[in-house]
């Protein structure tokens, strides 16, 4: 039988859309932005995507250039960029999944990365990977780490670069490669999203069209222990923080993991209430 991803309504509970996860590693659930939300976000995100040549900029490591692509537009700090990203990250489809599959691994998870993706005309398929993979020092078996959701901010087609997706690769060795008849595409209209485990296999669809661009958004959730893929204590500024809800100066990193991430030894969340200081919240003596 040929790969496929289930689908569910927005309607469905954390209970269904985590029993999904927890078979297949991955579940679409539809509509999760309305069409307000959906035009309300791609018009923040217009305004730096116009300002923003595809491929990477500064490179960590060369292997990256190919795996972000050459074609793709990738921009990171989007709870500074636009409310409307902050507002996504409360969804309560994606908080009591978090809750339900990460909280029995950690006293409380972060925000890995929010990441727009933009796949241009031309772009080649991403390789095939695990998002957890970007702890490889993580002896295996490793407990879930992540769990991440993509939107569809413009419709994903299997000719415009729908994420390729391996339902099931989830409790697969880490040797196993997918065939290709174990690989679906994540075909969805905009406003929906794909939710997947970081242990799925899954990797960016090649963009055939000549004139498309897939417009995709990532926000994932990681176990508060570990150091965030994104650095968002530099992509978001803390005059921006301040003005968030608690719970979401809460996942961008301003509480502690009981002793880890602290200041003063103590709960970083006293410097959001501290007088702006423009900086990191140092008085001189
Ligand atoms: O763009 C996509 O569909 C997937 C991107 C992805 O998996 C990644 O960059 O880790
Ligand atoms: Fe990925």
């Amino acid at each position: 039988m040929a790969a496929s991803l289930k689908h569910l309504s927005s309607t469905a509970t954390s209970e269904q859309i985590c029993a999904t996860l927890e078979r297949d590693g991955a579940v679409v659930i539809e509509e999760l932005l309305d069409s307000g939300l959906l035009s309300k976000l791609n018009a923040d995100l217009d305004r730096y995507v116009s300002g923003t040549a595809p491929g990477l900029r500064n490179p960590t490591m060369d292997e990256m250039i190919e795996f972000y692509g050459e074609s793709t537009i990738r921009i990171d700090g989007l709870p500074a960029k636009s409310d409307s990203f902050v507002d996504i990250m409360l969804l309560p489809q994606l908080c009591e999944t978090a809750d339900r599959l990460l909280l029995p691994n950690c006293k409380d998870y972060l925000l890995n990365t929010g990441q727009l993706i933009q796949i241009g005309p031309g772009e080649s398929a991403q390789e095939l990977h695990c998002d957890e993979s970007a702890w490889p020092e993580i002896p295996t078996p490793k407990p879930l780490l992540q769990i991440e959701a993509m939107f569809a901010l413009s419709d994903f087609t299997t000719a415009n670069g729908a994420t390729r997706v391996v339902p099931g690769s989830h409790r697969w060795d880490a040797e196993r490669k997918a065939k290709p008849g174990e690989i679906t595409q994540a075909e969805m209209k905009a406003g929906s999203a794909l939710l997947y485990l970081g242990s799925t296999i899954h990797g960016g669809g090649a963009n055939t069209t000549r004139d498309q661009f897939r417009r995709g958004m990532f926000l994932g959730y990681v176990v508060g222990w570990l150091r965030t893929e994104e650095n968002i204590f530099l992509t978001v500024p803390l005059n921006k923080v301040r003005g968030m809800p608690t719970r979401v100066q809460e996942l961008l990193g301003y509480k502690a993991h009981g002793a880890i991430g602290v200041v003063d030894v103590g709960s970083p969340m006293a410097l959001l209430k501290e007088p702006e200081t423009g900086g990191a919240g140092l008085k001189s003596a």
